[in-house]
């Protein structure tokens, strides 16, 4: 269905010159004055870099306010449907230079900020990551409400407000530290804080029944017992080449304002004044994991509150202009990012059958139809279940309502399949154990008229594992798949903008049009035989380069060198995407070079023959109680330590580990890759998405066959990518071999091992339950089996790399590569993910404001 997104070029034009602060040099500057005077307090011989930050992202915020404003009454007196997609996550990133590139002001306000004696890039160093988020599911988020924006839809984002985001990383004596994330220190001028809205949110108490004189029957009524307030604050989300301006809501827990004088009189006053701090404690962290979960009390505090308020205020938004609650879901479309959400539906039956005294059936159906739900992963420790007696203690109407859920939902199973007494119990969204358990991905499934995966692969296999019975039950119709993409806007413009002007001009495209219609980037196929054009791409690659090289030097104290290959590895640290693997593969290398050394060979031939320069980069968190990865990181360190040190190897080989990655670092390391790993064992990573990051700059992947990568290769042609290893279909046997039969441990492998069990990186003892995870504990990854493979790969891929820039080896086989990948990319683009979610979940059209 052809989707009406084009905007009104006239209407937008006439609009810029409106809002021109933006788009004026002389009206810029003078705003700038203005906030440096008012909103700082100071004048402009007493504003360093970080006050010229705020003064313009306040001038620059005052255009967008009035985009979005205006976005937001339109979208109400259009009165149509609307999404909301809840996540407990949004990584977002920097906002300022976001703003810029979407407004298309950069230029000019890059000059005007020159005029007053600042240089842009200084001043935009100065904004704190807002790393509201673990990984790729944040990051998802944040690519998501840029497209919604982008494509004209009426969307809003849902989350909280942290105050300390994920764990700053420092890297001391190799170990990782982790230090609080406070990045509200200064005031962000990128929030509005509605402190006009404040929605009560009631915890613990206990339900009772009333008999309810006006319908003549007995009605459920929850007297909760703590009562937190939410307070929005809003940051506005504006789109690429419109005006249409979306609205990101993250709730903050605020204490009520009803003091509770029974506990004052008493004279225990320290003691309400300490339950009212703790009201602000319920959105002041966000919880470290990444794929896993560990069921703690504060994160379901955390999860129910964000739901309710965020229930209340799309409720108190519908009903507004509405009374007819069939029609909620032709209003309404709610996106459940994961199960972090999923309390959502339990509450939206809630309002429907207690509040609002709706028919237990009619409200289901209602609730049905608004709700969708995303799965992330399918490893099971990564499921969300959380038990029963806390459920109950802190929201006990919800428990029973889960209940009624489930006894329905299993009637119904037992109706369509009489007598499978294994099937009921494999699917009740109870879990009986040892630890009863509310099993969140089956409410999710239960309540949700749509299932999507996030790559194809990822897809097929929840309907053929953890969702199994359910395809069963509800028929395939309702699993679907919506491959994950990215918004070009942020990871081609804004990190790399001396390509993405490359790409403007060969595509004739000044307006930079192409970053709405990725598909154009299929054009840069025309050049991929023009050798000056080979030449400049590679000479943006080198620049990239330089820039990354510095601040690895910077962070890390280790020079690199340019010209050698940058082989990256950057993600959170993670036994299921294989960082060991890596490491094992960096090590033989080193030992291989070592032992040519010996043999007399010089560094020169050593390059030729052998080994290509290269400069192997890791970066990433681990969850602070994941011991295993921990080790992970302390092994790449000491592996740097060593070989960096090693007077002898020279340019042939660095290792570096870059502390504290996170979306700013990544907007640097991505453009500056030559290479970039994606080697998690085959069905275990249901997308990724930095893997499209890295080849939409120009970057070539070496990859399993696995998540995205599939349709990535399918895409650029498998002859641009690197691919090794097992099949996701052998992982099961192999396991199952490594159980019964032992791991045979590669030679190649057991060469590595030696060298760290002889202490070669430190004391051995430090990295035994690595070792001893692969060799005596059934290699659960399958490192052993995909060794030799992925040493193999690099040997071929080195071949074609050459000895980098200057060389015509490098010149004729990398570099068209590297342009054939980025010319295939247009399938990725969050803004074809988004269009998917709209046609097959949502039922959304675009809106022109
Ligand atoms: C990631 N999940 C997937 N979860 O691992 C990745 O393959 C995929 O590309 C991405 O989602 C987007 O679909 C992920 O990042 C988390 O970090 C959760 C945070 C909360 C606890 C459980 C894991």
């Amino acid at each position: 269905k052809p989707l009406n997104h084009s905007v009104n070029s006239t209407n937008y034009e006439e609009k810029k010159m409106e809002n021109s602060a933006v788009y004026n040099k002389d009206k810029f500057e003078e705003s700038f004055v203005r906030h440096v005077e008012s909103d700082l307090a100071r004048n402009m011989f007493n504003c360093d870099d970080l006050g010229a930050y705020q003064a313009a992202s306040n001038a620059i915020r005052d255009s967008v306010l009035v985009d979005w404003a205006n976005t937001q009454q339109q979208q109400t007196i259009h009165d149509g449907k609307r999404v909301y997609y809840l996540s407990l996550e949004f990584l977002m990133g920097r906002a300022m230079d976001n703003a810029l590139i979407n407004l298309d002001a950069r230029d000019q306000v890059a000059e005007a900020i020159g005029n007053l004696g600042f240089n842009l890039e200084d001043v935009l160093e100065q904004e704190p990551d807002a790393a509201l988020g673990n990984g790729g599911l944040g990051r998802l988020a944040a690519c998501f409400v840029d497209s919604m924006s982008s494509r004209n839809y009426s969307a809003w984002g849902y989350g909280l407000n942290y105050q300390y985001g994920i764990f700053k990383q420092e890297i001391i004596d190799g170990y990782q530290v982790e230090t609080p994330d406070y990045w509200l220190k200064y005031s962000n001028p990128w929030e509005v804080m509605r402190s006009e809205i404040q929605i009560p949110v009631d915890f613990y108490g206990y339900v009772y029944e009333h008999y309810d004189t006006n319908t003549g029957k007995p009605k459920k009524i929850w007297q909760g017992g703590e009562r937190v307030i939410a307070v929005p604050a809003d940051f506005p989300i504006p789109g690429f080449n419109t005006t249409n301006t979306n609205n990101l809501r993250l709730w903050n827990a605020k204490p009520t304002m009803e003091f509770d004088f029974s506990k004052f009189n008493n004279g225990d006053y320290q003691q309400s004044v300490a339950a009212q701090q703790r009201a602000e404690a319920l959105t002041s962290v966000l919880y470290p994991n990444d794929n896993f979960e560990k069921g703690k009390e504060l994160r379901l505090r955390q999860q129910y509150f964000w739901v309710a308020a965020s229930l209340h205020d799309i409720i108190r938004r519908y009903k507004k202009n509405h009374k007819d609650w069939d029609n909620l879901s032709n209003q309404v479309a709610i996106q459940l990012n994961d199960t972090h959400p999923t309390l959502a539906i339990v509450e939206l039956q809630r309002i429907l059958v207690d509040l609002e005294g709706l028919e237990w059936n009619a409200a289901w159906k209602i609730v049905q139809r608004v709700f969708a739900y995303t799965n992330h992963t399918v490893m099971t420790e990564a499921l969300e279940k959380w038990p029963v007696d806390l459920v109950g203690r802190l929201i006990p109407r919800h428990l029973e309502i889960i209940y009624e859920i489930n006894y329905f939902f299993l009637k119904d199973v037992e109706a369509k399949f009489p007598g499978d007494r294994d099937l009921l119990s494999r699917v009740s969204i109870i879990e009986e154990g040892q630890v009863k358990s509310v099993r969140m991905a089956y409410l999710a499934i239960v309540g949700s008229h749509k299932v999507n995966g996030v790559a194809e692969l990822h897809s097929e296999l929840i309907k053929t594992t953890i969702f199994k019975d359910f395809v069963k039950i509800f028929g395939p119709e309702r699993f679907t798949n919506v491959t994950n993409g990215i918004t070009p806007r942020r990871w081609l413009r804004q990190a790399n903008p001396k390509l993405a002007k490359l790409i403007s001009e060969k595509l004739n495209d000044p307006k930079y049009e192409y970053l709405t219609h990725l598909g154009n980037l299929k054009k840069l196929e025309n050049f991929v035989n023009d050798e000056a054009f080979l030449k400049e791409w590679d000479d943006i690659k080198f620049d990239n380069k330089r820039k990354l090289a510095a601040l690895i030097k910077e962070t890390t104290g280790v020079e690199v060198d340019p010209n050698v290959l940058f082989d990256i590895q950057v993600k959170r640290i993670h036994e299921y995407k294989r960082q060991q693997l890596n490491i094992f593969a960096v090590i033989y290398r080193y030992l291989h070079i070592k032992k040519l050394l010996a043999e007399g060979l010089s560094v020169q031939e050593i390059a030729e023959k052998h080994y290509i320069p290269k400069a192997s980069i890791f970066g990433g968190k681990a969850a602070p109680g994941y011991y295993m990865a921990k080790i992970i990181i302390h092994l790449i360190n000491t592996v740097g330590e060593v070989v960096n040190n090693d007077p002898e190897i020279g340019n042939l080989l660095k290792v570096v580990f870059i502390p504290d990655y996170n979306v700013s670092k990544a907007e640097i390391i991505i453009p500056g890759s030559d290479l970039s790993n994606h080697i998690s064992t085959a069905g275990t990573e249901a997308s990724g998405t930095s893997n499209m990051k890295f080849a939409l700059n120009g970057g070539l992947i070496i990859g399993t066959v696995d998540g995205a990568n599939v349709e990535i290769t399918r895409e650029i042609g498998e002859e641009n990518i690197f691919l090794f290893g097992n099949l996701a279909e052998s992982v099961d046997e192999l396991r199952h071999k490594h159980y019964y039969e032992g791991v045979k441990i590669p030679e190649s492998m057991q060469e590595v091992f030696n060298a760290i069990d002889t202490g070669m990186f430190g004391l051995p003892e430090e990295f035994k339950s690595l070792l001893d995870s692969i060799r005596y504990h059934s290699d659960y990854y399958l490192a052993t089996d995909d060794f030799d493979l992925f040493l193999d790969a690099h040997k071929k891929l080195e071949k074609m790399f050459g000895l980098g820039s200057g060389d015509p080896t490098h010149l004729r086989e990398w570099v068209p590569k590297s342009v054939l990948s980025v010319a295939n990319m247009g399938f990725f683009s969050s803004d074809r993910c988004i269009d998917e979610y709209a046609e097959n979940i949502w039922d959304v059209e675009p809106l022109n404001v």
